[in-house]
């Protein structure tokens, strides 16, 4: 006989295994059609995993991609990096105008000429196809310099390299790298991504686009169009993803699967439309394309016929960190506007710096900056290092990273007050330029959802594995299961291995961060438990649960970043360490607000208070009641 406890578990254990072997697509909350491409080995995999964050949705803090925070650069590498920046930094400085890009709604030539001179086209193509070939890390260092300039030429920049062509350079043939890269490389010709359609967004499944093939079995005929793409209008390569049908091998029957193309401008058929009016990157390209009977040899399908949602998702986790690097740069540059006029401006008889309201403020900013920066580094040293999974951590960074800078550009303006309004401050155009960041490459919703039914399903997975060892004594299969997972275990979660790791000037922060991994992992548990394979559905509990996740990776890369600037005697370790016990501390009660609202009566009520409010206000187009006035 077990006892009632053990019991309880084993119930727990069987609903995690059910929600795992059963949790549905994420296409099936947002369209009819469900994509079948093939994923990448990780999502599939039964293996467990060391990825830090789908660890933490089992309540676990796994270090092994945490700590030691990456060093990965060589010393070839690091005087390569050294050499660029401060030309890069000049460059932007002295040649690039960002106001007059913006007011011009186009990049200036002599910019676009400077930037090619500099190998900025090709920055992470392999020297043998012409460009740099330098590392993630490497990247990340130089697009940071970028996002505190003109995240419009970043835009430009990232569209053509971080998104246009990556699938060339991650899944090409040598044919493929050999015929495109070099131009791209040199800026030559421009790339662009051709993913999102006029009704498919977050639903990268439904691509309408189609590709035919020849009854040659010589060409694909592509028909269809793309919308809101960077560099629309002025690629010459594109990475465009259409349906195309396909055999399946076993049974014969004919389906329909995305496949990726590489198509020229050049092979006819192809249009773009106007440049888009956006609100910012305005010097960025942005356009239609359309594709009529364009033919496209059949050497030109990138990635294996069918694969092209996994090429897809691919090539967007692989360029999601390039992302937080930008960023963080631009929160360095209104960190230092909002510090100066801190510091300079008197306010009944002090200066504000003085004063409570605006060092929050500040100390906020300079914390959401320092975890965005540790958390690119982190991803991208990862990367570096050959770890094939980190598209839950380059998920994060990118949310994360979009909604701290937009914290800090805001807060900027505020310090600022009415000089952050005037253009001349330069903040005014990086707001305008920050909001896309948001809602691109992913809309931060949509990412959100992914990370977190990521880890919920890996949770589940976990156990599953459990379940089917050869360990048969249920009660030590759940003892064990349970302590491994650290789920109902939240008193002491299993932190020592993090603690033994950090330094002790960071112990105190490293305890929060596994009672918050514990509390994390527990409500997981209470969740599945309660909604079962209906937790896909609860987009309100999953949300707070990406809350939790994020905060953590948030503590969690910042704690590993300051453990090697202090190992390292940096100059500002100890600044960093007082930095991150307050991140820790702000970012743990975030957590335990959005986790303490998953057990809270009220927050259902206000959930299902919710779920009619919207559906009252959508179905009267706007708000039901007239003004007080009744007029
Ligand atoms: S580009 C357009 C951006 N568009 C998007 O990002 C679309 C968002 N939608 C999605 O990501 C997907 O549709 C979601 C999946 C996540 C909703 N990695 O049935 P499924 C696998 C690996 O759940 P869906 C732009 O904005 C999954 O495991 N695998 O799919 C340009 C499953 O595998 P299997 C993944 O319901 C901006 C299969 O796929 C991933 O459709 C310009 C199907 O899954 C993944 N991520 O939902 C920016 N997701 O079948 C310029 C799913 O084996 C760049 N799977 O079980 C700037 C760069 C900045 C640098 C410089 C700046 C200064």
């Amino acid at each position: 006989m077990y006892s009632v406890q053990v019991l309880k578990k084993l119930n727990v254990l069987k609903s995690f295994i059910q929600v795992n072997s059963s949790i549905p697509r994420l296409t099936s909350r947002y369209a009819a059609t469900a994509s079948t491409a093939e994923s990448s080995k990780d999502a599939k995999s039964n293996e467990a995993s060391d990825s830090f964050v789908l660890n933490l949705f089992s309540g676990r803090v796994n270090t092994k991609q945490l700590t030691p925070f990456p060093s990965v650069l060589d010393s070839d590498q690091r005087s390569t990096l050294a050499g660029m920046v401060e030309p890069v930094d000049k460059f932007f400085q002295e040649v690039n105008n960002a106001d007059k890009n913006d007011a011009l709604e186009t990049i200036e030539p002599n910019t676009l000429t400077g930037l090619a001179e500099m190998g900025a086209f090709g920055l992470q193509v392999p020297i043998e196809y012409g460009g740099l070939g330098l590392s993630n890390t490497q990247y990340a260092r130089l697009v940071e310099v970028v996002g505190a300039y003109d995240l419009g030429v970043g835009i430009a920049l990232g569209a053509h390299q971080s998104i246009g062509f990556k699938g060339i350079t991650l899944y090409g043939t040598h044919e493929q790298k050999q015929k495109y890269l070099p131009d791209l490389a040199s800026g030559k010709k421009f790339a662009a991504y051709c993913l999102t359609e006029p009704s498919s967004g977050s639903d990268a499944g439904s691509v309408q686009t189609r590709a035919v093939l020849s009854p040659c079995g010589k060409h694909y005929k592509m028909n269809g169009s793309k919308l809101w793409i960077s560099n629309g209008g002025i690629a010459d390569v594109m990475t465009v993803f259409a349906k195309t049908e396909v055999k399946d091998e076993a049974t014969g029957a004919a389906k329909d699967k995305v496949t990726a193309f590489i198509v020229e401008r050049g092979f006819g058929g192809v249009s773009s439309g106007p440049p888009e009016k956006k609100m910012g990157i305005k010097c960025s390209n942005t356009a239609a394309l359309y594709f009529e009977d364009t033919e496209i040899p059949v050497e030109n399908v990138l990635g294996g016929v069918g694969n092209g949602f996994k090429v897809a998702m691919n090539v967007l986790n692989n360029g999601r960190f390039g992302m937080a690097a930008a960023l963080s740069g631009t929160m360095r540059l209104c960190i230092a506007k909002a510090s100066e006029h801190a510091a300079g401006r008197t306010q009944f008889g002090a200066k504000i710096s003085s004063y409570g309201a605006i060092q929050e403020k500040l100390a906020r900013m300079a914390a959401k900056h320092y975890a965005t920066e540790s958390m690119a580094y982190l991803v991208s040293g990862l990367m570096d290092s050959g770890v094939a999974e980190f598209q839950a951590e380059a998920a994060i960074s990118k949310v994360y990273g979009s909604e701290a800078a937009w914290y800090c550009a805001d807060e900027a303006i505020q310090i600022l007050g009415g000089m952050g309004y005037m253009r001349e401050t330069g903040l005014e155009r990086v707001m305008r330029d920050l909001r896309i960041f948001r809602i691109f490459e992913g809309t931060n919703d949509i990412l959100r959802l992914f990370f977190t039914l990521l880890g919920v399903q890996y949770a589940g997975k976990q156990l599953q594995q459990l379940a089917k060892s050869p360990l048969s004594n249920p009660s030590a299969l759940v003892s064990m299961g349970f302590r491994k997972m650290g789920l109902g275990s939240v008193a002491s979660p299993d932190t020592g291995a993090l603690l033994e790791r950090l330094h002790p000037e960071l112990k105190a922060s490293g305890e929060l961060l596994g009672q918050t991994a514990g509390h994390l992992g527990q409500a997981v548990q209470d969740i599945v438990v309660k909604h079962k394979k209906g937790v896909i559905e609860r987009q309100h509990e999953l949300n707070r649960l990406a809350e939790g996740a994020m905060h953590a990776y948030a503590m969690a890369a910042a704690l590993s970043r300051a453990d090697q600037s202090l190992r390292a005697g940096a100059a500002s370790a100890e600044y960093e360490t007082r930095l991150v016990h307050y991140l820790c501390n702000e970012s743990a009660d975030w957590i335990q607000y959005n986790l303490g609202q998953l057990k809270s009566n009220r927050t259902q009520t206000s959930i299902e208070l919710s779920k009619d409010i919207s559906k009252t206000v959508c179905d009267n187009g706007g708000v039901v009641q007239v003004n007080p006035l009744g007029l």
